[in-house]
């Protein structure tokens, strides 16, 4: 197995690994180490069925079942799979994961991890960005960490752009099926023990005992600080890879800035996190 840098903040090519087939219990340790360091892997020029995808995820823990999802984001036969495509919210389209994000930190258990498998991309455009949160957390000036230590957010599903910008029905729809969450600002990586922030653009609506301007003004300062260009790295897709990130201690988000009628699809897993919140 060959690592390749990818960027300096973040993320791995791994090359000589052929995921369809299953993986030794050594390779697997040996993958849950550079995940750790590197917090995004990713593997080109896969083929991989739904079943072998799902086979190499759970490598990695248990797997989400993708129950908030509905219609034609899943899967009948396979629960544990996500179909990542566009869709039209509203009259408008959607890109999956357009803002940025950290999947499923509006729930009390947000994601360990996810794995994307590219089935088709646009000539142009589509790639997704993730960016470092340890980093950005050690950026921050010794001050502003003692600030941010022992706070904590209100993370909501329905706060996102997707879901705001869509009917009212569609907004209670969704705030019904995901009530507000509150999760630390700040969390260890337990693989590392090193601090990442935890806060995103998508979900995080408020912190907890601020007025909304005083919680606001830090969320807003913190999404900023945290996806600056030296904290991130970008991810150009071709067909065949396969990109797994570690969702503790990054955010993503997917870009929508291809043509209307291109088609841009990837089959998703994502691995199961312990809770953390209050
Ligand atoms: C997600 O699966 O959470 C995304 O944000 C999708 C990312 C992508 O499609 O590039």
């Amino acid at each position: 197995m060959r690592v390749r840098l990818l960027a300096s903040a973040l993320g791995a090519e791994i090359q000589g690994i052929d995921l369809s087939q299953p993986l030794p219990a050594s390779t697997v340790e040996e993958l849950q180490s550079a995940w750790s360091q590197h917090l995004v892997l990713l593997f080109r020029g896969q083929r991989l069925s739904p079943e072998q995808l799902i086979r190499f995820s759970a490598c990695f823990g248990p797997l989400e079942r993708h129950d908030n999802y509905l219609g034609e984001l899943r899967y009948a036969e396979y629960p544990e799979l996500l179909r990542v495509k566009t869709t039209v919210v509203a009259g408008r389209r959607v890109t999956f994961g357009q803002q940025w994000h950290s999947d499923l930190s509006y729930t009390l258990r947000p994601a360990l991890g996810s794995v994307l498998h590219c089935l088709a991309i646009p000539d142009v455009g589509g790639d997704t960005l993730f960016a470092n949160m340890i980093a950005a957390y050690d950026a921050l000036s010794p001050t502003m960490q003692r600030i941010v230590e022992d706070l904590e957010c209100v993370h909501d599903y329905s706060f996102g752009k997707a879901h705001r910008d869509g009917s009212p029905e569609h907004l209670a729809a969704a705030r019904q099926r995901n009530p507000p969450v509150i999760q630390k600002v700040v969390r260890a990586h337990p693989g590392t023990g090193r601090k990442a922030i935890f806060v995103n653009e998508w979900a995080s609506s408020r912190i907890v005992g601020m007025t909304n301007e005083e919680g606001r003004g830090l969320i807003d300062f913190l999404c900023r600080h945290s996806t600056r260009e030296e904290f991130t790295f970008r991810q150009t897709w071709r067909v065949g890879d396969v990109l797994m990130w570690d969702n503790r201690a990054t955010v993503h988000m997917a870009l929508a800035d291809y043509p209307d009628d291109a088609i841009r699809e990837m089959m998703r897993t994502s691995i199961s996190g312990e809770p953390f919140g209050r």
